[in-house]
Formats: C-alpha cells, sequence, structure tokens
C-alpha cells in the first residue's frame, strides 16, 4: 500500500502538520509520509482517532451512508479485509474501523494526540506556519492542512437559565464517553435535524419520559436498516471497483445512480408507486426517484406530500402528527435525515412533542425548560442543536496568514474559498471539505479522497518543480465563488432561510450558502482540469515558473459534459 519517495526536508519541524485525526486527516498523513515520503505530523485533540465520529457518542448514532460506501477505496486491501455488519454503521463501528484503518497503515505513531491547536501563524519571512497548541507547544511546517471536519464544532443555544438548570444536560456533538443513563429520567430533547431524529427513538426506550422540542419540523426517510448478509459482503468484495467508480460518477458520492426521469414523465398514480417503492428500500436513495426534485418546486412538491402523507398515517395522535407534518420548506432543501423509528416513537405513552415554533422557549430555568404556555420539569436536557457548520472548526484555530490577516477578518462577510481548497492570503494552507466544496452534499469518504489525493498531487508536483508556495488568487477566488452562487441559486437549497448550509442556525454567523452544489463528479473535474492547467488559479512563488494562469470566463466550463444539477 505504500510508496515511499526519498524525503525532501525543508526548514522547520515539519514539512507538513495536519489538524485532525478523522478520515481525512488519516489518508491525507499516509499519502504525505508515505507516498511521498515527507516528515508529518498530525495533531489532534482528543485521544484517538475519530474526528467528528470520536465526538458524536450519542444515542442512535449511526451512519446515513450506506456502510459499503462510507469507507476508503483507495485500497483494495483495505477493502477485502474490512467487513461491516449492518447496512447503516453505528458510531461505535465507524470508530473501529477507522483504528483498524488508522493500525493497518501503522499511522497512530504520527499522531499527536490530546494535543488542541490554539493558534496558527504564517511566517512570512520563513515561509513558515507555525501552530501552537493548548499544552504551549509551537511546531512549524511548510504545509498545513486543515482536516479539522464540517460539522465538529458544536453549537450549544444560547439559551437563557441554561446555567441555573439543576439537572444534567449534554449536546449530542460532545457526548460523555461513559454514556448516559436515562433511565427513569424525564428528559427533554431540543432540537429534530438528522441527529435528533436518530436520537429520540433511543432515547425513548429507556427514559421515563422524553419531551421533544421541535422548532422546524422535518422530512425523513426510513433507513430500513439490517444486518449484511454473507452475500452482500461477498458481493462488496467482488464488485469493489464498480461501487467505487460509481460512488465517483454520482453527484452526492453515493453507490447508487439517480434516476433520469422527472417527476412529471409518469403518471400520479406511477409516481406514487415509485416512492411507496423507495419508502421500502429506504434511506437517501428515497431523494434520487427522480432527477428533478430539488431543482423544481412542483416536482419537488409530490415528493413532499408523499412523506408528509407517510407522517400522518404513522402518527395516531392527530394534533401531534399535523405538527410533525407542518413542513414549511422543499424536501431535501435541507439535510435529508433517515430514521429508524422516528415518526413511530410519538406514539408511545412516555414521548410528547412540543411545537416550539407556535410555543417558543422563554428560558431554561432550575427545573426545565420553560416554553410560553408553561414550564416542562425534566431531569436531562439533550441539545441536538446541531454545529457551526463548515467554517466554525476552521475559524477556532486562529489562523493568521499573510500580513497579519486573520481567516476571521478574511471571512467576516461569510468563507471565500477556491474550490473550498484555498484561501487568498494563506499560502501553503489547504482545507479540506472547506466551503465552497460539495462536501456536506457527498459521502464524506468519496469528497475526501479526492480531496486529499488532490491536495498530495499538487503538493508533490510543487516538489518536482522546487515551487516553496501556493497561494489562491483572488481572481479565481471571485469566480469561483460567483460559480458556487450560481450553482445553488440553480436549486431549491438555499430557499430554506433557516438552513445551516447558509449558516443560520448560529446567531450573528453571515448568511453565505457553502456547499457547492454543482455535484462532486462535476466538482472532480473541474478539479482534474485545473490540476492540468498547470493549477490554473493558484499562484506559485519561489521556484521555476511553471503555472499556466486562468483563461478567464470559461475555467470552470471545462466540466460541463459532466451532468448537472449536482444535487
Ligand atoms: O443539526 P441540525 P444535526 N432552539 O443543525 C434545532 C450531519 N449528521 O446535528 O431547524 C431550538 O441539522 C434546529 O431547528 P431549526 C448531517 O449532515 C450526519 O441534527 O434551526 N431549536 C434543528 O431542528 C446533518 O445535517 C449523520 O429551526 C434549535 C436542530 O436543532 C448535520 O450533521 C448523522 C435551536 C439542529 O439540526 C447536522 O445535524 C447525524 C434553538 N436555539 C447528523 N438551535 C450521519 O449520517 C437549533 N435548533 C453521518
Amino acid at each position: 500500500m505504500t510508496t515511499a519517495a526519498a524525503p525532501k526536508t525543508v526548514q522547520g519541524d515539519f514539512d507538513a502538520l495536519i489538524v485532525g485525526a478523522g478520515f481525512s486527516g488519516l489518508y491525507q498523513l499516509h499519502c504525505l509520509r508515505d507516498r511521498l515520503g515527507m516528515n508529518v505530523r498530525v495533531l489532534e485533540a482528543a485521544d484517538g482517532v475519530g474526528g467528528t465520529w470520536y465526538w458524536n457518542r450519542y444515542p442512535g448514532a449511526r451512519c446515513d451512508s450506506e456502510s459499503h460506501s462510507y469507507c476508503f477505496y483507495f485500497s483494495d486491501e483495505l477493502v477485502d479485509e474490512w467487513e461491516w455488519s449492518e447496512r447503516y454503521p453505528q458510531q461505535p463501528e465507524v470508530m473501529r474501523y477507522l483504528n483498524f484503518v488508522a493500525d493497518r497503515l501503522d499511522l497512530k505513531r504520527d499522531i499527536q494526540f490530546e494535543t488542541r491547536v490554539s493558534g496558527t501563524r504564517y511566517d512570512e519571512a520563513a515561509n513558515l506556519w507555525r501552530v501552537s497548541t493548548e499544552g504551549g507547544e509551537e511546531v512549524s511546517a511548510r504545509f498545513l492542512i486543515a482536516a479539522v471536519g464540517c460539522l465538529s464544532s458544536a453549537n450549544v443555544p444560547d439559551i437563557p437559565g441554561l446555567e441555573s438548570f439543576q439537572g444534567e444536560w449534554y449536546h449530542t456533538g460532545q457526548w460523555p464517553h461513559a454514556g448516559v443513563d436515562f433511565t427513569g429520567k424525564r428528559v427533554g430533547q431540543i432540537g429534530t435535524g438528522s441527529t435528533g431524529i436518530q436520537a429520540a427513538p433511543v432515547i425513548a426506550e429507556t427514559a421515563r419520559h422524553l419531551t421533544v422540542f421541535q422548532r422546524t419540523p422535518n422530512y425523513s426517510v426510513p433507513a430500513q436498516n439490517k444486518p449484511l448478509t454473507a452475500e452482500f459482503k461477498e458481493w462488496v468484495r467482488q464488485n469493489k471497483r464498480e461501487i467505487r467508480d460509481t460512488t465517483r460518477d454520482t453527484p452526492n458520492g453515493h453507490p447508487f445512480r439517480i434516476a433520469e426521469r422527472k417527476a412529471f414523465d409518469v403518471s400520479d398514480e406511477e409516481r406514487r408507486r415509485i416512492y411507496e417503492e423507495a419508502w421500502e428500500v429506504g434511506g437517501l436513495r428515497f431523494r434520487g426517484s427522480f432527477q428533478d426534485l430539488l431543482v423544481d418546486k412542483a416536482a419537488n412538491e409530490t415528493a413532499a406530500n408523499f412523506i408528509k402523507s407517510k407522517i400522518r398515517e404513522i402518527v395516531k395522535d392527530p394534533d401531534t402528527a399535523a405538527a410533525l407534518a407542518d413542513i414549511d420548506h422543499p424536501y431535501a432543501a435541507k439535510r435529508p435525515p433517515i430514521d429508524t423509528g422516528y415518526f413511530e416513537t410519538f406514539n408511545r405513552d412516555n414521548v410528547d412533542l412540543v411545537n416550539i415554533r407556535a410555543n417558543p422557549i422563554e428560558r431554561i430555568t432550575p427545573k426545565g425548560v420553560k416554553t410560553l404556555d408553561g414550564e416542562y420539569e425534566l431531569d436531562i436536557i439533550v441539545f441536538a442543536t446541531g454545529f457551526d457548520a463548515m467554517t466554525g472548526s476552521l475559524l477556532r484555530m486562529g489562523i493568521v496568514g499573510r500580513g497579519g490577516q486573520s481567516l476571521h477578518d478574511a471571512w467576516s462577510a461569510g468563507p471565500r474559498t477556491y474550490l473550498g481548497l484555498q484561501v487568498p492570503g494563506f499560502p501553503n494552507l489547504f482545507t479540506m471539505t472547506g466551503p465552497g466544496s460539495p462536501s456536506v452534499l457527498c459521502n464524506m469518504p468519496v469528497a475526501i479522497e479526492q480531496h486529499v489525493e488532490w491536495i498530495t498531487d499538487c503538493i508533490a508536483y510543487m516538489r518536482t518543480h522546487d515551487i516553496a508556495t501556493i497561494e489562491a488568487t483572488p481572481e479565481a477566488t471571485e469566480d469561483w465563488v460567483a460559480h458556487v452562487n450560481e450553482a445553488a441559486n440553480s436549486t431549491l437549497l438555499p430557499q430554506v432561510p433557516h438552513s445551516w448550509y447558509l449558516g443560520a442556525n448560529v446567531p450573528g454567523k453571515p448568511r453565505v450558502f457553502m456547499p457547492y452544489t454543482g455535484g462532486m463528479t462535476r466538482y472532480r473535474a473541474i478539479c482534474d482540469d485545473v490540476a492540468a492547467k498547470g493549477y490554473a488559479g493558484f499562484a506559485f512563488s519561489g521556484g521555476a515558473p511553471v503555472a499556466v494562469q486562468p483563461e478567464g470566463d470559461d475555467r470552470f466550463k471545462a466540466a460541463e459534459r459532466v451532468r448537472s444539477p449536482g444535487v
């Protein structure tokens, strides 16, 4: 699995520093250390690998991507040597997988655990990134790769009175390793996104009572999880190349294709049959029933109405059903959750729904949650309130670039990147699955493999050509931001005002549509094209003049052959 090249040392403690030991940090370490022969160190705040999976240990935490595609495909051996047990892996199984990868590739010896980065500064004179840690260390490297994840900065809402609460409270994204015992407890859960929808059915199984505080009702489709058969596992081994090719050839990086047909190509009866079948198949495949669901409002309404009718069918209490089905945004214009018994949970005697849009939370009291209409007494509050997504973890690193400009200032009006990979003014800093890349709209390992391989090739190219710095140009960044906006506006996604894709879940965060909706396939083609043109849109310095510069307005058109829309 390794093809080590002769190391070329640069001045600095390391050739490259990687922050984060999740999927992306692990693979990036393997590529830079074992393929390019670089001297690399990973800094990781946790005491083990796993990234977002390390922290998200909440009840019911499970991957929404199908297990056989939620893994690395760069190595046939890794695929052959690992077996998933269920269609969707639970958090502990993902953790076992990432530990297996780290051990199999002997990665842990170059990961410094329990090390949180507190400051990151570009030293222009030395052309080095100087990184300080909370433990007081200072390390430097020519390249800095932020592999900090896009859903890892927990968002605990600023609800008055939280400090007075006499019970326990937890955020799902910072769940205690020892677990939480809900037995006999009155639990309040705030938040009904993908996480809350996974957590509520599991919490309800042991809690004395569960109150779900819902602000925005949400769609969900049954995951239809099941154990994987021996035949399926063998099929994966035999067909790994085809599976990998499919994930690379589909806009969301999943191992299934989106139907070619449009919603109104078929009769009402046939459409209903298709949705019924997709509901039975389950999971994110439902979204692939028709190709125009995310670009045509009327088409989308057919899926939305189908799911709402299912909610009303499942939930017995008509008021609760109405509150759950009163969904105000197009289906999948926010990240579409999938579930195991979410709506059924509201048929339990020990579960209630509180509609906090109609009856807002006023404050948290010593005893529980006070809404407009009364007080809910609780022993435990669970915040399933999401993340400061895509930018939170990057900004938390205290990054300061050329001329003393902080990333915080550079992004004061919202994140601006070139390809989601680099920010002008921050030479030799690469961001992984950053804003402006498909990122959260894609099956993550597929997006990560592409980023890591592109960055590795780019650094190899720089070393071959003796180039000291790479930096996105402001012009290419402007064009890319415009392209990201244009792609988003051709879909229904930016039309949801309360979406975390827009940063709307964090008070004061600039409203900018962050992920690239053009699709992973198209994005990959654009990145390949940029590289083939000598890294067009990036400025090189300190080496032979090899860069071929961008070519006007059609820079991203080369990838038009890849069918749009991407989402
Ligand atoms: O977070 P969310 P999440 N008062 O932001 C509510 C990924 N993921 O952790 O919609 C009251 O989606 C908020 O209400 P509203 C996946 O990409 C992946 O669930 O803002 N409520 C919403 O209901 C996902 O999209 C997997 O009105 C408040 C909820 O909290 C992403 O993580 C599994 C509130 C937050 O929903 C984030 O999902 C799970 C307040 N002040 C998650 N603030 C996998 O499959 C927020 N809310 C790998």
